[in-house]
């Protein structure tokens, strides 16, 4: 924990799309235990989403989702901060500021930008390039010490890190902002596509057979770990035959995140057995898990305005702790007024 700051959790999810088991065992599943200890702002990130083209009918639905998903998984709304980060405006005036403090070269090594952007760079939003400080300001706008991330968003979290220091040291005020750490726990801190075990499972994969969906139902489960791809050898011995086994290796990590249990216990309960074998006894834990979520995220989606008031609750919350950070912030860079 930081020294100086009051230990805090900070982090978010974009509104784009069907939430994945990925999401939940990254990221959602980890928040549950953090708010138990500490002060934590949970965040629907719709500007991050508009980084990338959005329906704005489905964005609006897609974000009343994700709330739906995190209260349903458990995330409490009178204990944890729920909003949409839009809301809050000093996001957006944090990351301006942070655009003059982060230095280009620090974004064109952003891995996801390049993922994303592909061969089409040149065609990309500049929202898109600087989607990594706007996350710092989304952290930093509350002076948060901590980020539950998955594995694919830590080089995010470091960058965040870099400017919390570059503004601390161009500024001459040490201790300005704490440097956040990222929270990475768990089995299953990158769960891959059901279709290929080297590809992240993700929201955007054109395949629906390539992820399984918050939402999906207990059939849906069945047959979509029923089609999952697989190698032609029975399952290994020790963690070390993993290698070079990419679908094995992840069917094996979620079991093991399911189950609470480490990877090596799952292998010493499947060794030698078929993948069928596993994938039965994985579809009955998922199902367990996941079906009432999906029928809980029903219920609250069946009233969009409580939802709306709830998000506008968190969003009046989040604005009054920005708020203070936010008037440092303008006297330190010079701001008059
Ligand atoms: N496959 C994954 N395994 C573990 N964690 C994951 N996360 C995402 N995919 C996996 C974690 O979920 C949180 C929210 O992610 P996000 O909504 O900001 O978007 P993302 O990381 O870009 O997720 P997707 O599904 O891949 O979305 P698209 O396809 O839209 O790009 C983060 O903590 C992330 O680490």
């Amino acid at each position: 924990m930081s020294e100086t700051h009051q230990s805090l959790v900070f982090s978010g999810m974009q509104p784009t799309g069907n939430l994945h088991l990925g999401n939940y065992l990254g990221a959602i599943r980890n928040w549950l235990k953090l708010q138990e200890l500490h002060r934590c702002i949970y965040c629907v990130v719709d500007m991050h989403a508009i980084t990338v083209e959005q329906d704005p009918k489905l964005l609006a639905q897609a974000t009343r989702e994700v709330a739906a998903a995190y209260i349903a998984s458990g995330v409490d709304p009178a204990r944890s901060i729920i909003f949409n980060q839009s809301q809050v405006s000093a996001h957006a005036e944090l990351a301006w500021i942070f655009n003059c403090v982060a230095r280009i070269g620090w974004l064109n090594r952003m891995t996801q930008f390049k993922e994303k952007s592909g061969k089409n760079r040149e065609a990309m939003s500049v929202g898109l390039f600087t989607y990594p400080v706007l996350m710092a300001a989304d952290i930093l706008a509350y002076r948060a010490t901590h980020v539950p991330v998955g594995e694919d968003q830590k080089q995010h979290v470091e960058l965040a890190r870099d400017i919390a220091q570059k503004f601390n040291n161009d500024f001459g005020v040490p201790n300005f902002f704490p440097v956040p750490e990222p929270i990475i726990t768990g089995p299953a801190t990158r769960v891959m596509s059901l279709r290929d075990g080297t590809a992240k499972m993700s929201k955007s994969d054109a395949s629906d057979y390539s992820r399984i969906n918050l939402t999906d139902d207990a059939d849906s489960i069945v047959q979509k770990l029923r089609k999952a791809k697989t190698d032609t050898l029975p399952l290994p011995e020790t963690e070390k035959d993993l290698e070079g086994r990419p679908e094995a290796d992840n069917l094996i990590s979620i079991f093991a995140a399911f189950g609470e249990q480490s990877k090596q216990s799952v292998i010493d309960q499947f060794r030698g057995a078929q993948f069928s074998t596993l994938k039965s006894a994985l579809s009955d834990l998922i199902v367990a898990k996941l079906v009432p979520i999906a029928d809980e995220m029903r219920r609250l989606l069946s009233d969009p305005a409580e939802i709306d008031r709830l998000l506008k609750k968190g969003a009046d919350e989040a604005r009054a702790l920005a708020a203070p950070v936010l008037a440092d912030v303008r006297r330190v860079v010079g701001f008059v007024g």
